[in-house]
């Protein structure tokens, strides 16, 4: 998927210590958090984290938001292989050393993403051969594991492997890791990881399983077929992460989602949905009316969803709106735009939305895991 070169640029922040204030007076009262509804429930709540934001002049307000609000991060950006392996020569780990001593500071869990992805890899790794591209697969599992090992609570091992438009068995997506091992680069990946990680969740996450169309159906079958041979070959997997980018062009049949995710969970995985977010660009303009459209949906779908206990983590996909891969990708397609998208529960000031009580109402109504 694109990435805005902004983004990247600001990624080699130096080692800035954050002194994190109060929380606002907009927490409400003491406990009242999504990520402290949540753990009452036993449902782990975290969101996806980009620590240059803290760089930024919200960075303080960032980093409160999130020491407050959740109990867990994925790395957005710090651990891809874009951002550690630049060039052949360098490892930068930067990024991804001061996530984690955020999330250690503030007691945080962090969610490790990702270790393979046949997507956003850099140019000089596409050249390789297959046979170098299978050992620096295995080469960046265990250096990355080897670095932090027993820092992350889990793992995204490997990421989206699935893409129908690349006409490979299996609706396996193409890359130089599918190139150096086939289909087994997978079940691999896992067990490399496993060596390195006995005790945090392993998981294979994936894309578009959730819209009711055809990109919909071709997701959650291939996913399941896939899930199953690698069953058969004891691939050491704890859970599926399903993304959940839900989005206003889309239409869902959320019992015909639900039935999958028992379906995933029959094969004895955990579930953890891993990107939450509501693109909302086809809802109405009217901000009011735009916000309770997303509200809605999260409603719908967290009521849905977050009713199978084998759900048993919940992450978004940032947690305010102006730090979200949607604002950033919307900001360099329509730098003039007036309006911007909306996904996310709190707003650019970091306020409470429609959204956020939507969320917090799913989870007080959900079974306790
Ligand atoms: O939100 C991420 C964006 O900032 C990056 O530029 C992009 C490429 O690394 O990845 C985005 O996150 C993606 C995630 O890693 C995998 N699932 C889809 C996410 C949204 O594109």
């Amino acid at each position: 998927m694109p990435h805005p070169v902004s983004r990247r640029g600001v990624l080699a922040g130096g080692l800035a210590t954050l002194a994190v204030p109060a929380p606002p007076s907009s927490a409400g009262p003491a406990g009242e958090t999504l990520g402290a509804l949540a753990t009452a429930k036993g449902l782990t709540l975290g969101a996806s984290f980009a620590v240059h934001e803290t760089d930024g002049p919200h960075g303080e307000r960032y980093a409160a938001l999130y020491a407050r609000e959740v109990r867990s991060l994925t790395s957005e950006l710090e651990l891809k292989l874009s951002v550690l392996r630049p060039d052949p020569d360098t490892i930068a780990f930067a990024p991804a050393d001061r996530l984690f001593a955020f999330a250690e500071r503030q007691r945080l869990a962090v969610r490790g993403h990702t270790l393979v992805w046949n997507d956003d890899v850099p140019e000089w790794f596409k050249a390789l051969s297959r046979r170098e591209a299978g050992y620096m697969m295995d080469a960046h599992i265990e250096t990355v594991l080897g670095r932090y090992q027993g820092r992350a609570a889990a793992w995204d091992v490997v990421n989206e492997p699935i893409a129908p438009w690349d006409n490979q068995p299996g609706n396996l997506r193409a890359g130089p890791f599918l190139t150096a091992y086939g289909e087994d680069y997978i079940a691999r990946a896992f067990r490399l990881a496993r060596t390195l990680e006995p005790r945090a969740k392993l998981v294979l996450n994936e894309a578009f399983t959730e819209t009711d169309d055809a990109r919909g159906a071709t997701f959650r079958a291939s996913l399941l077929a896939l899930l199953r041979r690698l069953a058969d070959r004891g691939a050491p997997i704890d859970a599926v992460g399903l993304q959940c980018h839900l989005s206003s062009r889309h239409r869902y049949d959320l019992p015909r989602f639900t039935a999958f995710v028992e379906e995933i969970a029959t094969l004895g995985y955990d579930i953890h949905l891993t990107e939450l977010d509501c693109d909302d660009g086809a809802f109405p303009r009217d901000i009011a009316r735009r916000d309770a459209a997303v509200a809605r949906l999260y409603a719908d779908f967290l009521g849905a969803v977050l009713s199978i206990r084998a759900v048993t983590s919940l992450t978004f996909w940032q947690l305010a709106d102006t730090t979200s891969w949607l604002y950033y990708r919307d900001l360099a397609e329509r730098p003039r735009a007036a309006d911007r998208p909306r996904p996310l529960p709190f707003d650019g000031t970091f306020a409470r939305k429609p959204a956020w009580t939507a969320i917090a109402d799913a989870i007080r109504a959900m079974p306790p895991r």
